[in-house]
């Protein structure tokens, strides 16, 4: 069976491409979830690509991917630095799990530089705008690989 991964997108990532472009890119958040489907194609995947601007909303796709999903790629925005319920959610996760930053958090304002989520993902990447969500479905089949060799 082609296992699935929940990419899942955080709050005001919905205006991806229609402000700040000089942060976070021209490419809306649907671009993001096109390429994202043609490299989960090419990498014998398939994704689940969500966006929410509530907290809750997040947590219970990330309970829903306990039973549906082989891994969590997540860009928590906003709520990587407020939500211990969402850190405690992943906790919960069993399978790998990496957490995408468009931007570089660690170049910016000391408030966006300390991620919660980053204290329980396998991974973290920051700073390579789309790409980084490519990267993280590329690592993602590597590790489901070694997990089933
Ligand atoms: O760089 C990222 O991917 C962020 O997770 C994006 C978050 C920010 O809070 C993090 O520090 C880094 C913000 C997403 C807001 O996205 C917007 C996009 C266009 C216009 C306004 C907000």
């Amino acid at each position: 069976m082609t296992p699935t991964i929940y990419i899942l997108n955080g709050p005001n990532l919905n205006l991806l491409g229609v402000r700040e472009p000089h942060i976070y890119g021209h490419e809306t958040l649907d671009d993001v979830r096109q390429s994202c489907e043609a490299q989960a194609h090419s990498l014998g995947l398939q994704i689940d690509f969500r966006q929410s601007n509530f907290e809750g909303d997040l947590i219970e796709s990330v309970h829903e991917a306990r039973d549906h999903a082989a891994a969590i790629i997540i860009n928590p925005a906003g709520y990587s630095f407020t939500s211990v319920a969402l850190l405690d959610s992943l906790k919960a996760f069993d399978g790998p799990k990496i957490e995408v930053h468009i931007s570089n958090i660690h170049k910016r304002e000391s408030i966006y530089q300390t991620s919660l989520v980053s204290r329980t993902a396998d991974a973290v990447i920051a700073g390579m705008g789309l790409r980084g969500y490519l990267a993280a479905l590329k690592e993602v089949a590597d590790r489901l690989a070694q997990n089933n060799a």
